[in-house]
Formats: C-alpha cells, sequence, structure tokens
C-alpha cells in the first residue's frame, strides 16, 4: 500500500510555509504580477464554488512566482451586510460578534485548502480602519460634485417600519419576508453616487477590456445602455418650447401626437384644473403596465417638421426620468405607440418603407429622388395591425401635401434618404434640435436603511442642511448593536445627537449606511498598501501594482460590482490619486461547480462540503479535481470518480518517486531515453501554454501522462536513472501550483536523494538539490526556445528514421485510417508512431495504448 498520506503531508507544509513567509509580497516590486480573487462575503463557510475560484488565482499565482515574479495575491472579507444582522437577532449574539466568528472559520478552511496568502495584507472591510476610507472617498466625491441627495422609492414594509431590499420582498403579493405585511413603496430621500457622469467613459472603455470575456463586456454595455438620438424643441400651446429625445429621428414626419409623463410639470399642472387627467395622474397610470395608458389635454403641440398641430396626451409609458420626459409618438414605427394611437383613435402614418422594397437601388444610391419623383404608395409597409420598427428608407408620400416643409422645403426632400442619413440630416435642418445620448444606466443609490454597514459621514442641521463630517472625526463609527424592527441607528440616541459643524448648533446624524457594494469598489486598491494609516492607499505603490493582472470570480458580478470598481477606479483617477483608469485587466468568472447538473445549493440539500472533501482525501486531491475537470469558466458536475481518479494520480505520482529514491534504475540512455527527453520537453511547453492561459486542463492532462509513459518507460528497458528523474522533477514542479503540499513533499524527497547521490554530473538545474521549497523552485522550461508546436515537430523528425525500421505500415496515403505493427520493446514509442502519421496535421492519437497492448509483433 502507498505511504501517501494527505493528513500528515498537508498540514506539515502548511505550518513550514507560514514560517518561512512564503507568501509575503515583496517589497520592492518590480516584475510585478497582481492575481485577485473576489473576496468573500462572510458567511461562515467555504462553498464549492469558493473553493474552485481561489485554487483558480492560488494555482496560477504559484505559477507566477515560480517564474520568479513579483506577486500580490492577497485576500480579505466582505464583511458588512444584512445577514449578519439577521444572523445576530437569530443567534441573540451581535452583527460584529457573529462576523468575527465567521472570519476565523472561513481563514481556518482557506488555509487546510492550502491557498498561499499575504495575511499581513488581509483586509476586512467592517474594521474602523478600512471603513473610514470608504467614508473619506465619499467627502472627497461629494467635494467633487459625484454625491447627490435626492428621492427615491423604495420597497417599505408599513408594518416593520423599514425599508426591505427586493430580495426581501416575497412573492407575487409582495409580501414582507418577516412579517408577510404588503409591501408598499414609499418616496424617501437617499444619497446617491452619480455614476451616471462615467457613463460615456465607462462604456468607451470597455473596447480596451480586451482581457475580459466578451460575455461581461456585452453586460455591460447593455446595462449602461447607450442610445444615440436627438433632441427636438416641439411648440406646446401655452408651454412654449418642451424638448423631446428621440431614437428615431427620421420618424418625425410621422408623428401624430405628443405625450409628456404623469409627473412632468406640465401634467401636474393640468392636472390642477382638469378632473379626468387628475383621475388619470392620480389612480390610473401604471408605468409597470402591460398596456399603455393614458388621457387626452386640450392641448396641441405643432410637429416641428410637417406645422401640423397634433394632440398632446398624458400617458403612463412615458418616464419622467427618461430622456426629456416627454416625446413624440409614431404609431407607426413603434410598438407602444402603435397599440395606445389604436386604442386612442390617432392617426397612423407610415413614413418609412423597408430597405429592400423595388426601387431600393435607385434610393440607397444616398440621393433624394428628386428626378424620379417620389416613390409610390405601395411601397410602404401595412401598418394596420402591427408598427413597422426597422430602420429603411424615407417615403413620405403619406404625409399630406398641404404639410409644410421643414424650413419651408418640401417634406418629399427627404424621400430615399436612408433612416441613418435622414436622422442626421433632420438634425442638420430642424431648427434647434441637438445630438443627445440617452442612458439606461442610472445613478447609484447607496443608501441603506440598516445597521451594519458604513455609517454616511453626514450630518443634518436645521440652520445649515446636511454638513460633512469634518476628516480629523472620522471614522463615524458604529455604536453598539441593538435589536430593534427598523433601523437600529434611528434607536441610539448617542449616535444620531450631535453638534453641526458648521454652526455648533444640535444636529442629528445621518442614520443611514452605504450599500455593502462601495466596500467592494476599491478594496483591491487597499491590499496594495495596508498600512497606511493617513491615506486610503499609497498612491505610488498602487500605480506600481495596479491595474489587476488576472481577478477571477463570478459571474453574477459581471455588471453591479465590476462596474462600480470601474467608475470608483475612475473617479479616484480623477482625484489624483491615482495614474490608472481601469482597474482589471485579466478576468476570468468560473463556472459553476454543480452535482448532476445542477447547481449546489441547500434548499436542494445537495451540497459537498469541501472540508469533507479535504477529510478523505485531502486538499490537494480536491485541487486538482477542480481544475482538471474543466476549464475555469465551464461549469462542471461533480463526480466522485473524478475525485478517486486525481486521488489515485497523486498516489500514484507519490509512490513513483518513492520508489525512484529508494531504488534508482540502472540503465544506460538510447534512443528510448532520447524520446522520454523529447517526451518531457513537449510536455512542458503544453503545461507552460496552458497555465499561462488560464486553462489548466491541458497541462494536467498531459502531466498525468508524463507519468505513465515513465510506466512504459520501464516495460521497455532498464530505464535511466537520471532521465527519470528529470521526468519527476518536472512532473513535481509542473503540478505544484495545482497540487502544493504532496508536490512539496515529493521536491523535498528528489533533493535529498539528489545530495546522496552526490552526481557530479548532475542533470542541469533539474533536481531538487540546492532550492527550497518547490514554490522557490524555477519552472521547468522545454528545451530551448521552441513552442509545443516546433517542438512536435522535431519529435517527428528525430524519429522517423526508426520507426520506419520497425513498422510495417499500410495505406498511408490515408492518414485517418493506418495499420500499425510494432515491435514489443517499442510499445512506449505509441504516441510518436502516431504523430509521425499525422504529418502536419496532427490531431490526437491514432492508435491508442489499450488497443496497442494487445497486439504483439
Ligand atoms: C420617436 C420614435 C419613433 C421612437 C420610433 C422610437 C421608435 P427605445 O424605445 O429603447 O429605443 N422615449 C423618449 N423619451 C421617453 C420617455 N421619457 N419615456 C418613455 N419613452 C421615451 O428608446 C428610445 C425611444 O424611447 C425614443 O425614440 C422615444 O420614442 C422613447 F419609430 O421617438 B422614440
Ligand atoms: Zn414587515
Amino acid at each position: 500500500s502507498s505511504g501517501y498520506d494527505p493528513s500528515a503531508i498537508e498540514p506539515k507544509w502548511q505550518a513550514e510555509w507560514d514560517d518561512a513567509e512564503v507568501f509575503r509580497t515583496p517589497d520592492s516590486a518590480e516584475d510585478v504580477e497582481y492575481v485577485l480573487a473576489m473576496f468573500p462575503y462572510t458567511s461562515g463557510n467555504l462553498h464549492m464554488g469558493h473553493v474552485r475560484n481561489y485554487t483558480i488565482t492560488d494555482a496560477y499565482s504559484r505559477y507566477r512566482r515560480m517564474q520568479g515574479e513579483d506577486v500580490l495575491h492577497p485576500m480579505g472579507w466582505d464583511s458588512f451586510g444584512l445577514p449578519a444582522e439577521n444572523a445576530a437577532e437569530e443567534r441573540d449574539t451581535s452583527p460584529e460578534e457573529w462576523t468575527r466568528k465567521c472570519i476565523e472559520s472561513m481563514k481556518a478552511q482557506m488555509s487546510e485548502m492550502g491557498f498561499g496568502y499575504d495575511w499581513d495584507r488581509e483586509v476586512t472591510t467592517c474594521d474602523p480602519e478600512y471603513y473610514r476610507w470608504n467614508q473619506w472617498l465619499f467627502k472627497r466625491f461629494h467635494e467633487e460634485g459625484l454625491v447627490e441627495r435626492k428621492g427615491s422609492e423604495v420597497n417599505w414594509c408599513p408594518s416593520c417600519e423599514t425599508v426591505l431590499a427586493d430580495e426581501q420582498v416575497e412573492g407575487e403579493a409582495e409580501l414582507c419576508w418577516r412579517c408577510d405585511t404588503p409591501v408598499t413603496q414609499r418616496d424617501l430621500d437617499q444619497w446617491f453616487l452619480t455614476i451616471t457622469d462615467y457613463a460615456d467613459e465607462l462604456v468607451d472603455d470597455i473596447d480596451e477590456l480586451a482581457g475580459w470575456p466578451e460575455s461581461v463586456r456585452a453586460m455591460q454595455r447593455d446595462w449602461i445602455g447607450r442610445q444615440h438620438g436627438a433632441r427636438v424643441p416641439f411648440e406646446v400651446e401655452g408651454y412654449g418650447e418642451v424638448e423631446i429625445f428621440t431614437t428615431r429621428l427620421d420618424t418625425i414626419h410621422g408623428a401624430t401626437f405628443f405625450a409628456v409623463a404623469p409627473d412632468s410639470e406640465i401634467a401636474q399642472d393640468l392636472a390642477k384644473e382638469d378632473e379626468d387627467v387628475a383621475h388619470f395622474v392620480e389612480e390610473v397610470a401604471d408605468p409597470d403596465g402591460d398596456e399603455p395608458n393614458g388621457v387626452a389635454t386640450d392641448l396641441t403641440a405643432t410637429n416641428p417638421a410637417t406645422g401640423e398641430d397634433i394632440p398632446v396626451f398624458v400617458a403612463d409609458f412615458v418616464l419622467s426620468d427618461v430622456g426629456t420626459g416627454a416625446l413624440m409618438a409614431v404609431p407607426a414605427h413603434d410598438e407602444r405607440d402603435h397599440a395606445f394611437a389604436s386604442k386612442k383613435d390617432v392617426p397612423i402614418r407610415p413614413v418609412i418603407r423597408p430597405e429592400d422594397s423595388e426601387d431600393d437601388q435607385r434610393e440607397s444610391s444616398g440621393q433624394a429622388s428628386g428626378d424620379d419623383g417620389p416613390a409610390s404608395e405601395g411601397d410602404l409597409p401595412d401598418v394596420e395591425e402591427t408598427a413597422f420598427t426597422e430602420d429603411g428608407v424615407v417615403d413620405h408620400s403619406a404625409v399630406p401635401e398641404d404639410a409644410a416643409g421643414v424650413g419651408g422645403s418640401d417634406p418629399a426632400d427627404y424621400d430615399g434618404l436612408a433612416s441613418e442619413q435622414a436622422r442626421s440630416q433632420l438634425e442638420d435642418d430642424l431648427p434647434g434640435a441637438a445630438h443627445d445620448k440617452q442612458y439606461r444606466l442610472r445613478d447609484w443609490g447607496i443608501s441603506r436603511q440598516r445597521y451594519w454597514g458604513t455609517p454616511i459621514p453626514m450630518v443634518h442641521c436645521e440652520e445649515c442642511g446636511a454638513v460633512p463630517v469634518p476628516d480629523e472625526d472620522l471614522p463615524v463609527e458604529l455604536p453598539e448593536f441593538v435589536q430593534t424592527t427598523g433601523n437600529p441607528l434611528d434607536e441610539v440616541d448617542e449616535f444620531v445627537q450631535t453638534t453641526c459643524p458648521d454652526c455648533g448648533g444640535p444636529a442629528e446624524r445621518e442614520t443611514d449606511t452605504m450599500d455593502t457594494f462601495v466596500d467592494s469598489s476599491w478594496y483591491f486598491l487597499r491590499y496594495t498598501s495596508p498600512d497606511r494609516e493617513d491615506a486610503p492607499f499609497d498612491t505610488a505603490r498602487a500605480n506600481d501594482w495596479l491595474p489587476v493582472d488576472q481577478y477571477v470570480g463570478g459571474i453574477e458580478h459581471a455588471v453591479m460590482h465590476l462596474l462600480y470598481a470601474r467608475f470608483v477606479t475612475k473617479a479616484i483617477s480623477d482625484l489624483e490619486l491615482l495614474d490608472h483608469r481601469e482597474p482589471f485587466q485579466n478576468l476570468v468568472t468560473q463556472g459553476m461547480v454543480q452535482l448532476d447538473g445542477e447547481k449546489m445549493s441547500k434548499s436542494k440539500g445537495n451540497v459537498v462540503s469541501p472540508q469533507n472533501i479535504v477529510e478523505e482525501y485531502g486538499a490537494d486531491t480536491a485541487r486538482l479535481f477542480m481544475m482538471q475537470a474543466a476549464r475555469p469558466e465551464r461549469d462542471f458536475d461533480w463526480k466522485d470518480e473524478g475525485v478517486e481518479s486525481s486521488h489515485r494520480f497523486l498516489t500514484r505520482l507519490y509512490d513513483a518517486v518513492e520508489a525512484h529514491v529508494g531504488s534508482p534504475p540502472a540503465g544506460e540512455a538510447g534512443d528510448v531515453t532520447d524520446y522520454v527527453r523529447h517526451e518531457i520537453d513537449r510536455v512542458t511547453a503544453i503545461a507552460d501554454e496552458s497555465y499561462e492561459q488560464l486553462t489548466f486542463t491541458e497541462a494536467l492532462r498531459e502531466t498525468r501522462e508524463l507519468l505513465s509513459l515513465l510506466d512504459r518507460y520501464a516495460e521497455a528497458t532498464e530505464p535511466h536513472a537520471e532521465t527519470v528523474e528529470a521526468a519527476l522533477s518536472t512532473i513535481v514542479r509542473l503540478l505544484a501550483p495545482v497540487a502544493p503540499h504532496v508536490t512539496e513533499e515529493l521536491w523535498s524527497e528528489l533533493g535529498r536523494a539528489d545530495d546522496q547521490r552526490e552526481s557530479a554530473e548532475r542533470a542541469s538545474g533539474e533536481t531538487a538539490s540546492d532550492e527550497g521549497f518547490v514554490i522557490e523552485a524555477e519552472w521547468p522550461t522545454a528545451d530551448g526556445d521552441l513552442d509545443r508546436h516546433q517542438l512536435e515537430r522535431q519529435l517527428v523528425e528525430d524519429t522517423r528514421e526508426d520507426v520506419r525500421q520497425i513498422v510495417d505500415v499500410a495505406d498511408i496515403e490515408d492518414p485517418s485510417h493506418v495499420e500499425i505493427a510494432v515491435a514489443p520493446e517499442w510499445k512506449f514509442e505509441a504516441h510518436a508512431i502516431a504523430r509521425e502519421f499525422d504529418g502536419n496535421n496532427l490531431v490526437g492519437e491514432i492508435m491508442s495504448d489499450e488497443r496497442f497492448r494487445g497486439e504483439d509483433g
């Protein structure tokens, strides 16, 4: 039986690493590599998703270290948030105490997994020494005009008297999760960070993030939702010029009505006089409803393109916080406008026809169709039932003949223009029209009416209004927790009652705390210099370390966290505290660890606990299995057989090294040895590429095969000791990032063997002799500077002659079907032979080892 005992090996090396401080970040970082995993929320337990995430960054950072780079690989705790308050209430403890316990147990689990962090740089967001800098940054943003206080709708439980997060509103009936009372909406004054000021830069810079998954880039673009369009003033009776925003200025000749939002100034004003409007605004309007609703007014607006008077409606599909809160409606080319017009009997007039209608050739030349006269009405789409919403070609044949033209011109002058061209032409021609952009992105509301978060450093004074707490009074620390149904901070008089920093009069502290996404929007900066007591981070060191070279985390953060962090980085850069404008150069979003295609979750009762796996097989097995099961970005199923197979492999490696060290073989080097040497190089080259690209799977598969090759080597001939040792040493180092404990043990075994042998002709640098820990060892490099493809080709050249002599080949014209007969002593050469017949189009093995074994002669 094998002597491989992870429960003895793993704690031993973890302790040695700690003692030797091998994961300490170098002080004078030159060849810098910043490897970062998204820090965990302090729930109390690591789950498999965490373990996968942290194994990826741990393996990658160990790989980078072995390449001699200065690596920063830190860890910390996203430790504010509502769950700690709930846990505290359930268990009759405080959020603080609960959180500290969670940190302690999660940290112990991380150590058990062998994750190599620089714990000197640990960052804990609920530490006053961390959150004071949230407050400090909030103040700097406030000075820069990036903080606003404005009304916002929130979920409110009238019974608990508290604001609820969206997740705390349950079911269709929208009940409070605590007391089942129907939740209402409330307009509360909230603090906002004006992320929309950076909307353009946030979209534009996505182009630079070539090291991010395309899916995440697309999600961010979509979230920001920038649209190009135009602002155009319409003359509204009694109200002067009222601007609208449109993305389809090309359709303006088809605008048959005008609409304003129920909470727009005009609607509110009209409601005072007009009962129908008042009734609609107060009772009927439902912006979330399926159907557009509205009410006619006595007003008309003038369509500036046609000079026609069109009716003005108050309609609930017009949103007051989009564009200007007013729109021109074009029923023929917009679904909602169409639905509304059908209901209210407003004319539907098409002005755009599909591009590929008859006269396309002529029209797409971009010339107005003056010569040929207007296109016939037959070309226009049928918009009786549904709108035609695509871009197309302008066709004003349905515009009444007596309609005025823009600036005295004829509507037909635009006929034949493609939508795009018409938009820019009209933008130039229409008086007062201007290019404009519109975003889906809203400002970031950071107010939370809860206890366990960063207090917002403001006081409210009746005389002076909202006044920031002076820097020298930061941090505003959380008082002790009190159990209550509402916002605990409201209940703590010593906290609330204060004096105004401006006038010295009595004032009340803000009792909202910050969204925890504020904490995580800059923690990666703090890691670069957590020792700084007088600043959130050290500018010079942050400039050196940033951007994060490799960031790894869950896809669920594709928008919020990753967008907030980008925004805050830009804002901090504008404070001249940082030179960089993007925080994360390369991003991997790891897939899920599942059971039978289902997400592991407590409610499904299908959770595999990392701790059980560590107890049964050791951390190395768990890590190896995860990394070889699938590339990081893929989902994969947790399979016991896979875990067992990983364990068997580590056991085999352990035994092979033990056997070799105990009694090295005594063979001479020869052709077979040359082949093994080539294979070592080839596997090294492939593994290197695989680690570099963070795929891991190829590296691990090839390394596994290299170990199998040693078996075949021994079957074929008496192996050459140094070659075996070189192979084992290579395998151990290539595996070290993923399975660090067992490889550490084997590295020291190989080192001892080497010392004992005192061989004068030691293969250069390939053995462990003078090295310390395996992560301090040199990363193996392939012979010369050949890449894997060159090596494969060279291998083919070198073995060609030998192979010719011993194989009997049939049908070599057709490389998809090659039969080979080989003498038994060449068994191990199967790969080489297969590769040659594939020529330059090498795709895999033509003959598997299994089939090969059955044959003789
Ligand atoms: C005229 C028009 C014609 C429009 C057409 C669209 C199609 P989407 O729809 O996502 O592309 N809009 C402008 N302000 C609005 C507001 N405050 N509330 C609701 N809708 C508003 O967004 C752009 C369009 O949304 C704008 O272009 C406008 O309708 C509408 F065939 O103008 B459009
Ligand atoms: Zn409630």
